[in-house]
This record gives C-alpha cells, sequence and structure tokens, in this order.
C-alpha cells in the first residue's frame, strides 16, 4: 500500500477546480485519507521544494506556491504514486497527456494546478510535512 501527497496549488485553487481535481483523483480508485486547506509560508514552501534549491525557477516557485491557498490531501492506495502521477500528466501542461489533469487544467510550467509525490519515499517525507499522523485517516473505501 502506498501514500502520495497532492496539492492542488494556488492557481487552481483560486479558478473553482479544488473538487473538481480531489473527484478527479479519487475517481483513479485510490482512497482519501487526509484533507486540509490552508495557506503555505515561507518555510513549509522551502522544506517542501528543497529537491529544487538549486533550480533557477526556485525562487519564483516559493512565492508561487505561498500567493494563495491551497488544498493539501494524502491518498493511499496500490501503486498510488504512480496512479496519481499519471492522471496528473507531465510537469508541462502543454506536454501533457489529453484528459489528464495538468492537460485540463494547467496554465503553464509553473502554475500546473497540482503536486503529487515522485516516489513512496518522498511522500512520506512530504507528508509529514503537511500532516500529522492522527489526521491520516483509517477506513476501508468501498469500490
Ligand atoms: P513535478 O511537479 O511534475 O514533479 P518538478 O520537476 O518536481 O515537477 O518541479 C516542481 C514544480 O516546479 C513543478 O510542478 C512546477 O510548478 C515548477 N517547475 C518545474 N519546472 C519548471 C520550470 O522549468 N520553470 C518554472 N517552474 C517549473
Ligand atoms: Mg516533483
Amino acid at each position: 500500500m502506498e501514500r502520495s501527497l497532492v496539492l492542488v496549488k494556488p492557481d487552481a485553487v483560486e479558478r473553482g477546480l479544488s473538487g473538481t481535481i480531489i473527484s478527479r483523483l479519487e475517481n483513479t480508485k485510490v482512497t482519501l485519507i487526509a484533507l486540509k486547506m490552508l495557506h503555505m509560508d515561507q518555510a513549509l514552501a522551502e522544506r517542501h521544494y528543497a529537491p529544487h534549491k538549486e533550480r533557477s525557477f526556485f525562487n519564483d516557485l516559493i512565492k508561487f506556491i505561498t500567493s494563495g491557498p491551497i488544498v493539501a490531501a494524502v491518498f493511499e492506495g496500490d501503486n498510488a504514486v504512480s496512479t496519481i502521477r499519471t492522471a496528473m500528466g507531465a510537469t508541462d501542461p502543454a506536454k501533457a497527456a489529453a484528459g489528464s489533469i495538468r492537460h485540463d487544467f494547467g496554465l503553464d510550467i509553473e502554475h500546473n494546478a497540482v503536486h503529487g509525490s515522485d516516489s513512496v519515499q518522498t511522500a512520506e517525507h512530504e507528508i509529514r510535512l503537511f500532516f500529522t499522523e492522527a489526521e491520516l485517516m483509517r477506513y476501508t473505501r468501498k469500490q
């Protein structure tokens, strides 16, 4: 069983797409086990995107992700990481597969509507940045 951290980014929240994006992911049969809305501060943004610290777009990315509220969610399921990455589509919406979330809702390579963890290990680290153990629900999803 894998877990993945999903963020509905500020560009999507402000366009009223939070529910639609969470719904698209639920439709892939992964189980929603945590959900909250928050406004990331600088410190949390820098921790979450620490692997990109040396990238040219790092400062812009921090500015963007802290520019407005986000929706943070945790999904659980067999192959949850790759299932969610596939549903999201490629980083650049212009290159994302037809029908993927970024293809349908992303604006550009930075403002691309959604984040999803890229590995099981990354997911466990990212989930701990946003949620306490008590906030992760346990239940069996009926398919
Ligand atoms: P991912 O979100 O598909 O895993 P990453 O390479 O991990 O893509 O990049 C993290 C985030 O940084 C992207 O989702 C996007 O918001 C932003 N980003 C990635 N590449 C660029 C770029 O070339 N210019 C501006 N922003 C970028
Ligand atoms: Mg990534």
